[in-house]
């Protein structure tokens, strides 16, 4: 921003040596805030009544997959819909007994994976899997195997927003075999807003749901409800 300008004109006799130009006082203009990140928002998990809707969490190995699961589970049984979850992750120790313990206080049962071949009378599904990436051979073809069991009408995939926006276009494209249409951004209370904005400038998926602390009920919002907006920026 230029905040006084002159010229200067020496006499003629001393423009030989000095031609003169312009003296400017000039301040460099603050940068104009980044454009909101283009992310876009997923419609909340669908139910019906008397009808099992599969929905089945995938990610990193502590993005919150269990905790998400844990608060929807709440949710949705707080709205009065029989909710069900399957303890898929077999590969960390104390996992089941982590989602056992969810299960029972939240009133919700808690089935082994045997369950996913058995028809159960539950409004909604939701299966809990081991943390993953394609480089753990393994499980990975466990969480595959899973996951073709499971026969998921959803598959959601769980980023932490703590992860650096590298690390979160890495992770939805190793990934990506898993078949998520979807992505869950948690620990949004970990991080500040220039973060956010870098993490939801990173999806590539949209978002369907965001955490915003470990607690259990509580603290998780579909992307497109009113209690959303306080996290989000809006575009
Ligand atoms: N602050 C915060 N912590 C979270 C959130 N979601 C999960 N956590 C914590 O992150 C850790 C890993 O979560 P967990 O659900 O076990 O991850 P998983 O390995 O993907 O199943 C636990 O200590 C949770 O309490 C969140 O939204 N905010
Ligand atoms: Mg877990």
């Amino acid at each position: 921003m230029v905040l006084y300008a002159r010229e200067r004109r020496p006499p003629r006799w001393w423009r030989w040596l000095d031609p003169g130009g312009v003296e400017v006082i000039a301040m460099p203009r603050a940068a104009p805030p980044p454009p909101p990140p283009r992310w876009r928002a997923a419609a909340a998990i669908r139910l019906a009544r008397g009808r099992c809707r599969r929905v089945a969490f995938v990610g990193p190995t502590g993005a919150g997959k269990t905790t998400t699961i844990a608060k929807l589970a709440c949710e949705f049984r707080m709205r009065g819909w029989d909710v069900h979850l399957v303890a898929g992750d077999t590969w960390r120790v104390g996992a089941s007994r982590q989602l056992a313990e969810y299960g029972k206080a939240l009133g919700v049962p808690v089935h082994p994976l045997s369950a996913l071949e058995r028809d159960l009378r539950a409004e909604v599904l939701l299966v809990d899997l081991p943390g993953v990436h394609p480089s753990m051979g393994e499980r990975w073809e466990e969480v595959r195997n899973v996951l073709s069991r499971t026969r998921a009408h959803e598959v959601h995939l769980v980023l932490s927003a703590t992860a650096s926006a590298a690390v979160l276009r890495r992770a939805q494209e190793d990934l990506q075999e898993l078949g998520a249409t979807r992505c869950v951004l948690t620990h949004l209370d970990e991080v500040d807003a220039a973060t956010l904005h870098e993490a939801l400038a990173a999806l590539h998926l949209p978002l369907s749901y965001l955490t915003y602390s470990p607690e259990v009920p509580g603290d998780v919002a579909s992307a497109r409800s009113q209690a959303a907006r306080r996290w989000l920026p809006q575009g």
